[in-house]
Order: C-alpha cells, then structure tokens, then sequence
C-alpha cells in the first residue's frame, strides 16, 4: 500500500493527481475528526448488515463487541430459530454507569440488525423483501405519529434540530457486504435498499485474499455501483474519487474491507484491514451527515406514500 511520502520521492508527474486526492482524503479526515463524536456520545444507531450468507456479517458484529468502540463486551447469543430471521443485536458504546436505558431497560444505544444472507433461501426475494419491508415500517410508525399536512421543509427542520441522539428507532447505515465478488443479485439488493437507506458498501474477509485482489475487488464493486447509478456514501469522497484510490492502491476509503480474524497477515505478509476506520467514521466523524441523511430517505419515503 502506498503513502504519500513514497510518491513524493518517486517526484512522477502523472501521480500529482493521486497527491492531490490523498491531500482530500487527509484533510476530510482531519476536519471530520477535529468534529467528531466520541463513541459513548454517538446517540443512538442502528446498523443493517446484508448480502449473502457465511461470508461474515455476524463475526463483524461480534468482532464490534469485542472492540474498544464497544463498552458492553457481550456475547452474541445463538439464533434459537432453525428459520433464518432478521434479527435485532443491541450493543452499547456507552459507559457503563450510564443512565441511558433502552425499552428493554438495558443500556445499550447501538442496534444491529442481522439478516439471513441471500443464500438462506431459493429465491433471493424471501430475503430481500422483509430487510426492505424492515425498513419501511420502522418508516410507517413514525409517520403514523405526524400530521399529514406538515410540510416537509419544516419535518426536516424539526428532525434535524433533535441533533445527534438519534432513536426514531429508522435502519442509520447499511454495511452492504461481498466477498470475493459482487454478483448481479447483490446489485439488485442494494438498488433497493439504496431507496431507503444509507448504504456502505464492504468487502468481507479481506484476509483471504491478496493486497492485488483487495483493490482490484475495490474497483470492481464501484464499478458497478456506479454503472447501475446506485447511490453510496462514500465518507467525503464521490466516486470517482474512491475509484481513483483504488487504481492507485490507496487504502482508507470505501468500500472498506474487514477481517476479523487475529492474525492480520495474508500470503504476502499483509492484511488490509480497515475495521477500525470504519467504526470511527460511523461512529464518531461522520455521524452527523448520516443523521441528515437519514431523514432526507425518511422525507422521501413519506412524499412517495403519500395517499
Ligand atoms: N478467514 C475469515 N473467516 C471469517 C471471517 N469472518 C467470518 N469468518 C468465518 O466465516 C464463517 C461464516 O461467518 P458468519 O459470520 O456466520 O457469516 P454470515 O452468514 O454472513 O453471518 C464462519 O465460519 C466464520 O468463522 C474473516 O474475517 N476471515
Ligand atoms: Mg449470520
């Protein structure tokens, strides 16, 4: 992986560009963090996890509570249903004196919101469905809280002004996650979930695979994104941006990949693992945009239903 001090002494033209971008990507980095949320005051958050099935998304979950972002250091329980169902995961990243307390009367401010994979059943809709069906409801109980006749400039004043707490209970972020490669149902899944979410894309076990493929999955995927016009955030960064980072080996920027093994070291002494930048982004530096961008889905979804 490359710095900007290694191409600096290279001094090749060509790659002021890449200077350029990464001089971007710090100073996004360093103005977001001068910014930041720390995690025990991120409010309240709740992050979907979708894509197919055993490629990771629960280990991710665990591997967050056993991270210094989370206070609760639970363990995950075991699904007790042999039927694959979505399922609500609560974590916290408040301290442990809190006096925060869940419907539960449980401290915890971070839901995760595990899915059966798209494996899990024959037809892919039987999943795809009840996560956007999970969505959309979260969608139809605030709304049955509001008067119709509100305009939508001033829902989004009063949304925006509840600050940072979050807790209208609506999906914050989904971590859309591939391993290996994208395939055309996975692009069909996020398409949809794209219309009501916040979407950031993730590529899963990044300890199985070489630095070489890492980037060139990177590209590929927002390649993709891009040629099907499906929206994502991208932490500062558009998407040529990100690509351009990917072309040039550059890590720190979606989609991010994960691993959550141990060892952090592939078959060329190197894992890339960005886990932990991806957590802080969530978190603590980019919180705030995903609020604002959460109640923009929100307002949609309410112009789109109304009867
Ligand atoms: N090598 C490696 N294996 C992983 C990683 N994450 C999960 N696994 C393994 O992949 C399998 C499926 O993981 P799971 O989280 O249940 O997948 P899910 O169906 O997507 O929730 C398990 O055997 C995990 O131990 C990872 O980062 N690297
Ligand atoms: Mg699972």
């Amino acid at each position: 992986m490359r710095t900007v001090k290694d191409i600096e002494t290279r001094n090749a033209p060509s790659e002021a560009v890449l200077i350029d971008l990464i001089r971007r990507q710090n100073m996004i980095l360093r103005t977001k963090e001068s910014r930041a949320f720390t995690p025990a005051c991120c409010g309240r958050l709740k992050i979907m996890l979708a894509g197919d099935t055993g490629i990771g998304k629960t280990r991710l979950i665990e591997s967050f509570m056993r991270s210094a972002f989370s206070s609760s250091h639970s363990s995950l329980k075991k699904q007790t249903s042999d039927f694959p169902v979505i399922c609500e995961i609560p974590s916290s990243t408040l301290p442990l004196d809190s006096t925060v307390m869940d419907p539960s009367g449980k401290c915890n401010n971070i839901t995760f919101v595990d899915t059966p994979g798209l494996g899990a059943f024959m037809d892919a809709s039987s999943v795809i469905q009840p996560c956007l069906e999970y969505i959309t409801n979260q969608f139809e109980k605030t709304n049955a809280f509001l008067n119709p006749n509100i305009e939508d400039h001033r829902l989004s004043e009063f949304f925006n002004n509840l600050g940072a707490g979050g807790g209208l209970g609506h999906v914050d972020v989904c971590l859309y996650c591939v391993l290996h490669r994208v395939k055309p149902v996975d692009i069909e899944f996020m398409r949809l979930l794209a219309a009501h979410v916040t979407l950031v894309p993730i590529i899963l076990k990044s300890d199985t695979m070489s630095l070489e493929s890492v980037f060139s999955l990177k590209k590929t995927f927002l390649h993709h994104l891009s040629r099907s016009n499906i929206p994502i955030y991208g932490f500062g960064l558009g998407e040529q941006e990100l690509t351009r980072l990917a072309e040039f080996h550059v890590g720190g920027s979606v989609p991010f990949c994960v691993s959550t093994v141990e060892t952090t070291e592939d078959r060329d002494g190197w894992c890339l693992n960005e886990a932990e930048l991806l957590w802080r982004s969530l978190l603590c530096n980019h919180l705030a945009d995903l609020r604002r961008l959460g109640v923009e889905r929100f307002l949609a979804w309410r112009t789109a239903n109304k009867s």
